[in-house]
């Protein structure tokens, strides 16, 4: 007997199967335009029967599908975006005659992204890492990309290693982990075999490594550039995105559980807080430098392990980046922005820095492989602002018309009336004529002045506070214990010996290692002076973009929680509450408060600060409930501001919170709280001997 066809009835809910949806919005088509009348069912030979070769809107909907994915970066796969402006706050028509530079208040157009190195596009946002900080810059006349990261040098000097450091740190060959991890074998193998990684070996093992938000990190062009102006009198450059909102990290414990709470973190971060509004800003700055003064350093500008100390050299801020939008469609735009070191404008010219000048080629390249055609730059997120035109014709995916055939040049069309296309320009881009260094010869070599990797990673030790430098020691011990191979271990320590003896010793105790000699230096470190501008915890970043997360019970003062979100938001800082249902709680006086998050949802890693507004009877459910104690303790460890209503003393002292001078009572009122949301008490570190 033919079994019925499916009517829609009242067991199913509209759109679930069988029936068109009602709804407004513009008619369904295939991607050529033919008006689809079922997006629910595929045709068949009768309802139970065979469906059939002729469904083009089925087949053309799965063949589509199933190529949804392109390959994923081979570094920086994992990243998030933005769209924004840049302001330039001062005119330099004396450096550059780049067009963004030229007056006062100009705004143009830019696209960020900012992304991990090691981890692939589906890992974690708060591995140990290195943090990409790629801008493009839609000028005038054309784009400016300033791919840069979040740390000032690089592992290598030369871009002959980058495929060998890459392969490194990435999951291992034969096993395929770790995963977004730089704590194993093949890594410290290479890291140990190339001393001029350590100065960033330094950065990498410091809290910089950790950003607490993307929008409190620093970023950097890492390499030498040149500005040029108008006259073709080019002067060095190193530019600095200096974050409004300061720096700051979190603890390693944090970065490790945040990892498992919420995976997105920097992300939603950043999401949530363009959507609010708060937008993040970074201000541009140059050091600027001549030939002269560079040849006079005990570094070279051209070797990307080194950077230039502010205090030698300060950085003069010339302009300003808002990220305003998030953008409508993360493939579109974020996935496929592609940014290339060889972008540049006139005015802005390259260094002989040979690890720039190997990503001059590999960008370019990479585009072809990942976006799959020459024609990558008409992506309306990778396309100028400004007029393009030239003679490059057809290749996979053209979507330009160009119109006649003056599709080469020199050509005499216009004497025949025709349009002639276009033409080289006196104002065009040029490169700056003279070489840093003239090179007389080929040859494969490494600069004798690029052979002192140890005096700046010894600098960057020393510029550290006490706390700073015990977190190194800590991440290197940590780093170092999952290297299994014992001889990697110990050359790793004997290259530390040269950064710090007591660095190398004390990471040497924390393996139960005996400490080995120091391997012979290319050539012997000296002793600069500590530079204030390398550590985070000497600046005191503002209470600006903090999160405070609040956890409520039934019973709870109301007005207590009304004036943590006044005085939060007086301080542009955001609140959440968090209690045991997301339903929410019943405060004292009957009224309702819905919860944004439910407790083992929001573990206190996801804030800066907590504020415990219980009641007597509301505590008690909390006391044996493991992720209240853990929300507690862990903000505790994490050395960060509590406040507290009498009634959360039970819940204190259950998990051992000394009261010290982040403790903030709140009946005695909430700003105390909240002027404490950006700082840490780490004085508590030595008293609970956590991971750090
Ligand atoms: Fe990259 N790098 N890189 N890199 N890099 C890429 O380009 C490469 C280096 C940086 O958000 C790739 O489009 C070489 C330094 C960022 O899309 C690839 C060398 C710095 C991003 C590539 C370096 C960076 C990349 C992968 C040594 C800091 C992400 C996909 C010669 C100044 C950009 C892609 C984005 C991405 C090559 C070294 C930063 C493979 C060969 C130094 C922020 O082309």
């Amino acid at each position: 007997m033919a079994k019925k066809t499916h009517e829609p009835s009242d067991d199913l809910p509209q759109g679930s199967g069988g029936e068109t949806q009602q709804r407004g919005g513009p008619a369904l088509t295939t991607n050529h335009g033919v008006p689809v009348s079922d997006n629910q069912n595929s045709l068949k030979a009768g309802a139970r029967g065979p469906t059939l070769l002729e469904d083009f809107v089925l087949r053309e909907k799965i063949f589509h599908f199933d190529h949804e994915r392109i390959p994923e970066r081979i570094v920086h796969a994992r990243g998030t975006g933005a769209h924004g402006y840049f302001e330039c706050t001062e005119a330099i028509p004396e450096l550059t005659r780049a067009a963004l530079f030229q007056t006062k208040g100009e705004k143009v157009p830019v696209f960020v992204r900012f992304s991990t190195v090691a981890g692939s596009k589906g890992s974690k946002d708060t591995p140990r890492d290195v943090r990409g900080f790629a801008v493009k810059f839609y000028t005038t006349e054309g784009n400016w990309d300033l791919v840069g990261n979040n740390i000032p040098v690089f592992f290598i000097q030369d871009a002959m290693k980058f495929p060998d450091l890459v392969h490194a740190v990435k999951p291992e060959a034969d096993r395929g982990f770790p995963q977004a991890a730089s704590a194993h074998d093949t890594f410290w193998d290479f890291i140990s075999l190339m001393p001029e990684s350590m100065h960033m070996i330094m950065w990498a093992m410091s809290d910089r490594t950790l950003p607490r938000s993307l929008r409190m990190m620093e970023g950097f062009g890492v390499h030498t550039f040149r500005l040029v102006n108008a006259e073709g009198v080019a002067k060095m450059v190193k530019f600095h995105w200096k974050p409004k909102l300061g720096i700051q990290s979190t603890t390693w414990d944090e970065a490790v559980k945040i990892s498992g709470a919420d995976p997105d973190y920097h992300r939603r971060d950043l999401y949530e807080a363009i959507m609010a509004g708060n937008f993040p800003e970074w201000e541009l700055g140059l050091q600027v430098f001549d030939e002269d003064w560079a040849d006079a350093q005990p570094y070279d500008v051209l070797d990307a392990t080194k950077l230039i100390p502010e205090e030698d050299v300060p950085v003069r801020i010339v302009g300003r980046m808002v990220l305003d939008r998030y953008p409508d469609n993360f493939f579109a735009e974020t996935e496929q922005v592609a940014f290339l070191p060889s972008n540049v404008v006139p005015g802005i010219d390259f260094s002989n820095d040979p690890l720039l000048q190997g990503r001059l080629f590999s960008y370019l390249d990479t585009q072809k492989s990942r976006l799959g055609s020459t024609n990558f730059h008409q992506i309306p997120i990778n396309a100028p602002k400004c007029p393009m035109h030239n003679f490059q014709r057809d290749g996979l995916m053209q979507v330009m018309v160009p119109k006649g055939r003056a599709n080469y040049e020199p050509n005499s069309l216009d004497a025949a009336g025709e349009d002639a296309g276009p033409r080289a320009v006196d104002q065009g881009f040029a490169s700056v004529a003279r070489f840093a260094k003239p090179a007389t010869e080929k040859r494969r070599v490494r600069a004798e002045s690029f052979a002192d990797h140890f005096s700046q990673a010894r600098q960057f030790f020393a510029s550290q506070t006490e706390v700073e430098q015990t977190h190194m020691v800590a991440a290197l011990v940590f780093e170092l214990s999952k290297v299994q191979l014992p001889h990697v271990r110990l050359r790793v320590l004997a290259q530390l010996q040269n950064v710090d003896p007591d660095l190398a010793q004390r990471v040497a105790d924390g393996l139960g290692a005996e400490l080995p000699p120091a391997l012979a230096p290319a050539k012997p470190p000296v002793d600069l002076p500590p530079s204030d501008a390398l550590s985070i915890l000497k600046h005191t970043p503002p209470v600006t973009g903090r999160c405070l997360g609040v956890l409520v019970t039934d019973g709870a003062d109301g007005a207590m929680i009304e004036a943590l979100r006044t005085d939060a938001e007086a301080a542009a800082a955001t609140v959440k509450i968090i209690a045991a249902k997301v339903g929410g709680v019943t405060l004292k006086g009957g009224k309702r408060l819905p919860a944004d998050e439910k407790i083992d949802g929001a573990p206190s890693v996801l804030f800066d600060a907590i504020a415990l507004v219980v009641s007597e009877d509301g505590v008690q459910p909390l006391l044996g409930e493991k992720a209240a104690l853990d929300f507690i303790s862990d903000a505790y460890a994490h050395c960060k501001a509590i406040g507290h209503t009498a009634a959360a003393r039970p819940l204190l002292d259950k998990v051992g919170a000394a009261p010290d001078g982040f403790f903030c009572d709140l009946t005695a009122g909430t700003k105390p709280l909240i002027t404490k949301l950006a700082t840490r008490h780490w004085a508590r570190e030595q008293k609970v001997k956590l991971p750090v």
